[in-house]
């Protein structure tokens, strides 16, 4: 393509003229929602779905502030305010075509490293109604280990010692909060978008938690003033390649320093919860539920899981990508059987739900060979994943004496894989907050292989269960010894043969 534009507002004619492009006016657009989390989720989910509303003339109040809140997002942050807030979103459809169009509902973005107080201020003022959330499972700094918020984590005592300069979400939110009360403004909602059971339960009782020791007198005023509605957000959201972004310079013609790729699939199911208002979502496809515990659950433990499992095992094999360990027939048979075996089991009532037909496309969904998701990227942050994901399958089964045979098995792959090097010992590119403790605990493990329990912030007390400990000990021989593919099909088999 020889005419190469860059993606900008004012370029936005012309582009229009090669792919969808927003056609209201962002000029019109004031800000609703304050979106701590601009990555490529936000930006296939939420951003998405407000973009599709603004469409319809009468919305015009529900425009994206979005908030970068780390050094680490300074890269984001220049790009997308050197694009006026636009960027290209790309669905990977399951035929290999892609759908491509400009996303236009983030009309503001700050950056809270160069400038905490505009954040403070932006998420107080009276027009906005709504601060959302994807600050990932590790944002959230519970302990798993005390169950409670984890105060000896150093940013928070920054936070608590420099409440006009915060650098976490609680210090950012807390002072928000407060001059919302001391203006006389109303409450809003903080609704988080990240992969937690009772995500919204967790967001109130993780910010009670600080406001109680940073600003002991605002914790009445929030209980009475801000809401804090459940989610579910599904959206497979790979990380973008390089290979994506010189795909849609040549297609189009377009130069998006960092567009999103995305799978077809979308789903939000939502609390309708929301204090000070919220858009009409439904209208483009969210789902506003009374309960949506269950919802959260089974994606949770299904489809997270279902990738940690994948990522975990297909890492050890030596594979890059989700498609090619689900493509492993060992492995996604061991999959389904543990969806079958160890998840299905303690679901619950999932009433109106076909859970069959929603295991079947868990894996077809995973199948997709275009998305190419990156098991680097679903390996990431286990350590707080884990605890989200696989350990509350684990417990429960632990509660009613069943079966933890094949989650004790990927636990005992996660500590091999922590070691740092897959079975053919080609080094493994893990990032995890806790990398270092990992592979400390990891080493220690290959002697006494139930070490990697003693991690109590991860594991609570899995490490006083004798089923679960007897499982992992086990698995973590066989695995040293034959590898996770003969393991695995064995499991399978037994399984099989115990039908
Ligand atoms: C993934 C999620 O990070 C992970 O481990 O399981 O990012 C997953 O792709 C999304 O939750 C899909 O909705």
């Amino acid at each position: 393509m020889e005419n190469i534009i860059k993606l900008n507002q004012k370029n936005l004619a012309e582009i229009a003229t090669r792919i969808p492009c927003p056609t209201y006016d962002r000029s019109k657009i004031k800000t609703g929602i304050v979106h701590v989390g601009i990555g490529g989720f936000h930006r296939a989910h939420e951003a998405l779905y407000t973009d599709q509303l603004l469409h319809d003339p009468s919305v015009t109040d529900w425009g994206i502030c979005g908030v970068a809140l780390l050094d680490f997002d300074t890269k984001i942050y220049n790009i997308l305010k050197e694009q006026d807030g636009l960027y290209t979103l790309i669905v990977k459809e399951l035929d290999g075509t892609h759908t491509t169009r400009v996303i236009g509902s983030i009309v503001e973005c700050l950056f809270a490293p160069e400038n905490p107080i505009k954040v403070i201020e932006k998420m107080a003022s009276p027009e906005v109604k709504i601060i959302s959330l994807t600050i990932t499972e590790g944002g959230y700094n519970y302990n798993e280990a005390t169950k409670a918020f984890d105060f000896s984590n150093p940013l928070i005592q920054h936070d608590l010692e420099h409440p006009q300069a915060p650098k976490t979400i609680f210090g950012y939110v807390a002072q928000a909060l407060k001059l919302r009360k001391e203006r006389g403004l109303k409450g809003c909602t903080i609704q988080s978008c990240d992969n937690i059971q009772g995500n919204g339960h967790m967001t109130k009782r993780m910010l009670l938690s600080y406001v109680k020791r940073a600003e002991p007198d605002l914790t009445g005023w929030i209980e009475a003033n801000v809401s804090f509605p459940n989610a579910m957000v599904d959206r497979i959201t790979p990380a973008t390649s390089p290979v994506d972004i010189a795909n849609l310079t040549e297609t189009t013609g377009i130069d998006d320093a960092w567009p999103v790729v995305c799978e077809p699939f979308k789903q939000w199911v939502v609390e309708d919860d929301f204090s000070a208002g919220r858009p009409a979502w439904e209208t483009v496809g969210a789902q506003f539920v009374d309960d949506v515990v269950p919802y959260e659950k089974m994606k949770l433990s299904l489809l997270n899981a279902g990738h940690s499992v994948l990522g975990i095992l297909g890492a050890l094999v030596g594979y890059d990508t989700i498609d090619e360990a689900v493509g492993n027939p060992n492995i996604s048979a061991f999959l389904n059987h543990y969806m079958d075996v160890e998840v299905t089991p303690v679901l619950g009532d999932l009433e109106g739900i076909n859970l069959k037909d929603y295991k079947q496309s868990l894996l077809k969904r995973f199948g997709n060979i275009n998305i190419k998701d990156q098991i680097d990227r679903i390996c990431s942050e286990s350590s707080a994943k884990f605890p989200i994901f696989i350990l509350p399958t684990v417990n429960a089964q632990l509660e009613k004496n069943g079966s933890v045979k094949l989650a004790a098995f990927v636990t005992a792959a996660w500590a091999i894989y922590s070691l740092g090097k897959d079975e053919q010992g080609n080094a493994l590119t893990i990032k995890d907050a806790m990398k270092d403790v990992l592979h400390e605990k990891a080493e220690a493990s290959i002697e006494r292989p139930q070490t990697f329990l003693d991690l109590e912030s991860i594991f609570g007390t899995l490490k006083d269960a004798p089923n679960f400990v007897e499982a992992y000990t086990e698995a973590y021989r066989n695995i040293v010894n034959r590898g996770v593919e003969e393991c695995v099909k064995d499991l399978n088999s037994n399984i099989l043969n115990n039908n």
